[in-house]
């Protein structure tokens, strides 16, 4: 397989509510949105890269840099790409991980319409439908969080998340808590905005019976979460700090976690997020799919690596319907009973491009060709 051209598209999606974590305040989605060719095929990935450098240091900029500079002109060198071959073809490039999943993503539904198989299928995946959990902002009063945390139960989610940091933790929790009883699933996600300093705030949660605190310390930081973990009963959960499989294993060696949270485009790719269920998998870890609120095109992914045997816990991977008036895919991704999720059977990503609907949403388009193969010169043509 040779890739002939690379279009980047990017796409600017209203959130149907804001949505705030510990790092900020989304109102918009923007992303890119890669499509790879390769004769009359095409491959769709989405960059999870958001506009500012909060979650982590990547931007849909570095991201559009990378990829133009560095990635697509490394994957155009290839006249026998295989997608399983990506990962080790990017490792030239530091970290980036955001920009590498995209362009991986692609090729991988590519490389499976060309197959004609699904995603799903070609990593392996064993589960036709998968649970489904959702994640919930940080909203301006208690009484909106426990308005939105009814309307969650009553759609049937799986597992309820919900944003936290200092001032707005403990008094959230125990709110929910104390409405609802212990039998929903909850969990909280603190974006890394605790130090070790607040412990006595982390420990206090506790007492409300959580599945897990996810990120609650530094984004790059496993010490600090192993000396909390054996503080605390309540599982730690790892996001920010993970971007590898030796990552993952550091962690678990450290005991710096008790679940992993695997997002495609935190760790670069398909390849390197099964390499993480596999050794967690081995070391009877459980993972869960992250989400970063991606279109259709993005969710689709991570409903295909969700279908693995070791995702035992409901994913981030709420139906379009959550995010979005209108999704840029086809058929919309919808509950098939409450709290379920089908596992897209089609070939690739088993969604296609709404083209009217991204339209509507589209903000700037740039096609890049492959001349290095038909004219053996080294350059690129942008149009
Ligand atoms: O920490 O999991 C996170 C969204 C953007 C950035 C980081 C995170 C999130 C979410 C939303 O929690 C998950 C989703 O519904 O896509
Ligand atoms: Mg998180």
């Amino acid at each position: 397989m040779r890739i002939d051209r690379v279009d980047l598209q990017r796409v600017k999606m209203p959130l149907k509510s804001p949505f705030e974590t510990s790092f900020g305040r989304e109102t918009h989605k923007e992303f890119l949105l890669v499509s790879v060719y390769s004769g009359d095929e095409v491959g769709h990935g989405e960059c999870v890269a958001m506009e500012k450098p909060a979650y982590n240091e990547e931007t849909i900029d570095t991201a559009l840099s990378v990829l133009k500079n560095n990635l697509i002109p490394t994957v155009f060198k290839q006249e026998d790409l295989h997608p399983e071959s990506v990962t080790d073809l990017f490792k030239w490039v530091r970290r980036n991980y955001m920009a590498k999943a995209a362009l991986e993503n692609a090729i991988w539904d590519l490389y499976c319409r060309k197959e004609n198989i699904s995603l799903a299928a070609a990593l392996g995946g064993v589960k036709k439908e998968v649970e489904v959990g959702v994640s919930l902002g940080i909203e301006p009063t208690v009484e909106a969080l426990l308005e939105r945390v009814e309307d969650s139960i009553k759609a049937g989610y799986k597992k309820i998340k919900v944003k936290i940091k200092p001032g707005k933790d403990v008094d959230r929790i125990r709110a929910v808590r104390e409405r609802f009883g212990y039998e929903v699933p909850l969990m909280a996600d603190a974006n890394s905005a605790y130090t070790l300093d607040q412990i006595d705030i982390l420990k206090e949660l506790d007492q409300y019976k959580l599945m897990m605190i996810e990120q609650p310390l530094a984004h790059d930081d496993i010490i600090d979460h192993a000396k909390l973990q054996r503080e605390l009963e309540t599982p730690v959960c790892l996001d920010e700090s993970i971007h590898s499989v030796e990552d993952a294993r550091k962690a678990i060696e450290l005991g710096s976690c008790k679940i992993i949270n695997i997002k495609i485009g935190r760790v670069g790719g398909l390849t390197e997020s099964k390499r993480i269920h596999d050794f967690c998998e081995a070391n009877n870890v459980p993972v869960w799919c992250g989400g970063m609120l991606e279109s259709g095109v993005g969710r689709a992914y991570n409903l295909a690596i969700a279908s693995l045997s070791n995702f035992v816990i409901p994913g981030d991977t709420s139906p379009s319907d959550r995010y979005w008036e209108q999704d840029i895919v086809m058929k919309e991704i919808v509950m098939s009973r409450p709290g379920m999720v089908e596992v897209p059977q089609g070939p690739g990503i088993g969604y296609d491009i709404d083209e009217k609907a991204l339209n509507k949403y589209l903000l700037h388009k740039e096609s890049i060709h492959n001349v290095l193969v038909e004219k053996k010169v080294d350059f690129l043509v942008t149009d």
